[in-house]
């Protein structure tokens, strides 16, 4: 079996994490083919929304460490060759793809798979799942993201409460907390996944990805600069024949049915 699957149907690319006897641990095999799958959502107009998750018991816990030799007398290992090839790609794919990212949470997230997993645009996760800020336990740093997402979701104190003391933080909580979209039952997951991801499907996908442009750009913008971004934005998204169809639905009185242009 591929260590990602991928498949499409009506407008939805379904990425499954298929490592489930290592949690989804991260090796370069997956990199490349999340990658390739990430590429593929991008360019295909036909995938007009992405659902990401893991098979098993486990959603992804990060780099697999067992692809690490820290034995005695290994050289030291230039980690910053990894992020800079795997993860930080990764990330900025993620976040760049003009098309909605559904990160379905089936289980434990650590370290870089916890990021991963606050990359995406809508995270739901199932009751059982848990986000740990792992790499203190090994003497890292948070990476893949998370030193950036979690101060801006959740604050510097409690960023700070999970990074230092790599802690497991619960589904219910993470909710709470406004670090993730929705918890759900864990029979429940897929299904809802699959609910938010068809009624996105069917949406104005140019709108979308506009709004995430804006959307991501504004904790690094002033107001003046955030308005001027949402002006050229919406003319982008007025020029959309999603709008003009969006439009007369309302004047008509009757649902849209949007095509994603
Ligand atoms: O190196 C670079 O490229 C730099 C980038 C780093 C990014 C990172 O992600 S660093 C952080 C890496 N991740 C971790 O430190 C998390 C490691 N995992 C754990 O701490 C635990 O597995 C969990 C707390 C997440 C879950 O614990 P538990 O008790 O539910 O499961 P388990 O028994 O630990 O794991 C089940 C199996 O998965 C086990 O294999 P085995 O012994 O049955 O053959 C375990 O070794 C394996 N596994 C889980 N996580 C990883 C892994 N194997 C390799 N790498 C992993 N990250």
């Amino acid at each position: 079996m591929p260590s990602v699957l991928v498949s499409v149907e009506a407008g939805v690319e379904s990425i499954t994490l298929n490592r489930p006897e290592k949690l989804n641990a991260l090796n370069p095999e997956m990199h490349q083919l999340l990658r390739a799958a990430l590429e593929r959502a991008a360019v295909e107009p036909e995938i007009r929304v992405v659902v990401l998750t893991g098979a098993g018991r486990g959603f992804c816990t990060g780099q697999d460490l067992a692809e690490r030799d820290v034995s005695a007398g290994a050289a030291p290992i230039d980690l910053s060759v990894s992020l800079g090839s795997h993860y930080n790609p990764l990330v900025r794919r993620l976040r760049a793809l003009p098309k909605p990212i559904i990160c379905a949470v089936n289980g434990v997230a650590a370290g870089a798979g916890a990021n991963i997993a606050l990359a995406c645009d809508l995270v739901i996760a199932a009751r059982s799942a848990s986000f740990i800020q792992a790499f203190s336990k090994i003497g890292l740093m948070p990476d893949a993201g998370g030193s950036y997402f979690l101060p801006r979701l959740i604050g510097t104190a409690r960023a700070m409460g999970l990074a230092l003391l790599a802690e497991k933080l619960d589904a219910e909580q993470a909710v709470q907390w406004g670090l993730i979209w929705k918890v759900v039952d864990d029979q429940q997951l897929i299904n809802e996944a699959n609910a938010l991801a068809l009624k996105l499907a069917n949406g104005p996908t140019k709108g979308y990805g506009l709004l995430k442009k804006a959307m991501y750009a504004s904790p690094g913008n002033s107001l003046d600069a955030q308005l001027d971004l949402e002006r050229d934005l919406q003319r982008e998204a007025g020029y959309s024949e999603d709008y003009r169809e969006g439009v007369t639905a309302f004047k008509e009185k009757r649902e849209p049915r949007f095509k994603g242009k």
